[in-house]
C-alpha cells in the first residue's frame, strides 16, 4: 500500500477512529484538526507515516495555506474523509444562537467545501480518487429542533450527490455516509459541555462507537477500483430512525 488518505477532523471521534483503521491497512495519512497537540499525539501513536496540517476547515485561507504547503511527496492525495463536523444546540429555530448557526454552516458546509477544493485538481490530474463525506441520519431526516444542523447535514447529502456527478467523468469516487446515534464527544460539544445532558442522548441502549464508522470507511475504500459504495446509513440496531430509538 502506497496510498494517501487525508482526513479532517482526525483528532477525535470517527476522525481518530478512522486514522487509526486506515493506518492498520497501511495508509500513509495527512491528519487534518484543529489541535495541534492532540494531532501530535495521534501521530505519534500510528505505526504509518502521517503529516499534520493544523487549520480550521471553516476558514478558506486557513485551508489554501495548509493545503499548498504539503511537502510534494504528500501532494497526492488518494483518499480524502471529510469528517469534520459539529452539532452546537438542540432547540426550536425562533430561539437559534446565530452563532451556532454560523459555526455548524460554516464547518459541515462551507469547510467541507473547501477542503475538497483544495484536494480535488489534484484527484482529477490523476484521474483517480475517492472522496467519501460524513453526513448524518439527520441529513435524511429532520427532528424536532435539528433544525439548521439538520440542513447542514440535507446540504451534504446534496453535495455528495453533486460531486459524484461532476467528478464522474474523472474517475473519482464519491462515498456518502449517515450515521445515527454514535458516541463520541458530539453530543458534549451539542449541549457545549453539559454532560447530564449529553449522557441522556445514548442512555437506555448500545450506540455505535467511532469505530463502528471507521470500519465503514475502511470497506469503502478497500472496494475494488470498479466498486463505489456510494451512499450508506449506518444504525445503531436499537434506532430505527431519526428519532425512533428503542430504550429499556
Ligand atoms: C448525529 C446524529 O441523530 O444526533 O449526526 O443528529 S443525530
Amino acid at each position: 500500500m502506497n496510498k494517501i488518505a487525508c482526513i479532517t477532523g482526525a483528532s477525535s471521534g470517527i476522525g481518530l477512529a478512522t486514522a487509526q483503521v486506515l493506518a492498520n491497512e497501511g495508509f500513509k495519512l495527512i491528519l487534518c484538526g484543529r489541535r495541534k497537540e492532540a494531532l501530535l499525539q495521534l501521530q505519534a501513536d500510528l505505526s504509518v507515516e502521517s503529516h499534520v496540517l493544523t487549520f480550521d476547515v471553516s476558514v478558506l485561507t486557513e485551508v489554501e495555506t495548509a493545503f499548498s504547503s504539503l511537502p510534494e511527496a504528500w501532494k497526492s492525495i488518494d483518499v480524502l474523509v471529510n469528517n469534520a463536523g459539529n452539532a452546537h444546540g438542540l432547540g426550536p429555530i425562533q430561539s437559534g444562537d446565530v452563532a451556532d448557526w454560523d459555526a455548524m454552516m460554516h464547518m459541515n458546509v462551507d469547510g467541507l467545501l473547501y477542503v475538497s477544493r483544495a484536494v480535488i485538481p489534484q484527484m482529477i490530474e490523476r484521474k483517480t480518487g475517492h472522496i467519501i463525506n460524513l453526513s448524518s441520519i439527520a441529513g435524511k431526516q429532520v427532528y424536532p429542533n435539528g433544525n439548521v444542523y439538520c440542513a447542514s447535514k440535507a446540504a451534504v447529502e446534496a453535495l455528495s450527490q453533486g460531486m459524484r456527478q461532476d467528478l464522474n467523468v474523472h474517475g473519482i469516487k464519491v462515498s456518502n455516509i449517515a450515521p445515527g446515534a454514535v458516541n463520541t464527544g458530539f453530543s458534549q460539544v451539542r449541549f457545549k459541555g453539559d454532560q447530564a445532558k449529553a449522557d441522556a442522548v445514548y442512555a437506555g441502549f448500545e450506540p455505535l462507537v467511532a469505530k463502528d464508522v471507521a470500519d465503514l470507511i475502511r470497506y469503502m475504500v478497500m472496494a475494488p477500483a470498479h466498486v463505489n459504495i456510494a451512499d450508506v446509513t449506518i444504525l445503531p440496531t436499537a434506532q430505527a430512525s431519526a428519532t425512533q430509538i428503542n430504550r429499556i
